[in-house]
């Protein structure tokens, strides 16, 4: 076996930990849930713009996620043109109508009825800005050879929490819509091959008035999603 390549020795700044007293802790740690359990999926959005720079601020947020080897493997495509959004709009209730009319088993229909979608996406067109998220499969480095990424799934789901948090920290609603299959994205957005769409978000301002289905805001208790040993 030849040897491994060898590396220059690492090199390692402070870590920049801040630690905070424990009762600070709990109350924080409080504060979040409460926080972060306000946000729900929505719907309806309202036109009123939202300025590019706090997007630019969410992205950078979801860009520190942990991820593999430090690849960073995502890509945002951040989307306010009118007119690209009518196009994704019409490709998106395009494969939504085949999968609500044809391809969608019954039993997934069943478990999407209390949430009340449907095939019809106007919020693409209504949103001040679309972001469709790429999961980046391999990469080109420095030395002009094709090498892939590691969790490139799973690193970009996690990015997709940090932006989905940062934006309702924000203030701003989200919709994580995923059109199926959403290939269409690649040839909208111009992205290669090697990069998998993962994840269209729609985020805005919700339109006045705005109603979720009170069935979204049900929260498994603790003790279903936890075990202690
Ligand atoms: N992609 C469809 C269907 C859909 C699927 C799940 I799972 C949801 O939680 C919500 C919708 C749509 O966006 O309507």
């Amino acid at each position: 076996m030849p040897p491994p390549p060898a590396h220059p020795p690492m090199e390692t700044i402070p870590l920049n930990f801040r630690e905070l007293p424990p009762a600070e802790m709990r109350a924080r740690a409080a504060a979040f849930h409460a926080e972060i359990g306000r946000r729900r999926t929505v719907r309806e959005f309202s036109p009123r713009p939202v300025p590019r720079e706090l997007i630019e601020d969410v992205l950078r947020a979801a860009g520190t996620a942990p991820n593999g080897a430090n690849l960073q493997p995502w890509h945002f495509v951040v989307i306010g043109d009118p007119a690209v959004k009518q196009i994704l709009r019409a490709a998106a209730e395009e494969e939504e109508r085949d999968f609500y009319r044809n391809r969608a088993p019954a039993e997934w229909l069943l478990a999407l009825a209390p949430l009340g979608t449907d095939e019809h996406k106007p919020f693409l067109e209504t949103a001040p800005w679309l972001i469709a998220v790429f999961a980046v499969n391999s990469f080109v480095g420095s030395d002009g050879a094709r090498h892939p990424t590691y969790y490139a799934k799973e690193s970009t789901g996690i990015a997709c929490g940090f932006l989905i948090a940062a934006l309702h920290h924000a203030g701003l609603a989200t919709l994580t819509h995923t059109p199926s299959p959403m290939n269409f994205l690649n040839e909208i957005c111009g992205r290669p091959a090697h990069e998998k769409p993962f994840l269209l978000l729609v985020t805005g301002y919700p339109a006045d008035g705005t109603h979720v289905p009170a069935f979204a805001a049900q929260k498994k208790p603790l003790s279903d999603i936890s075990t202690w040993l």
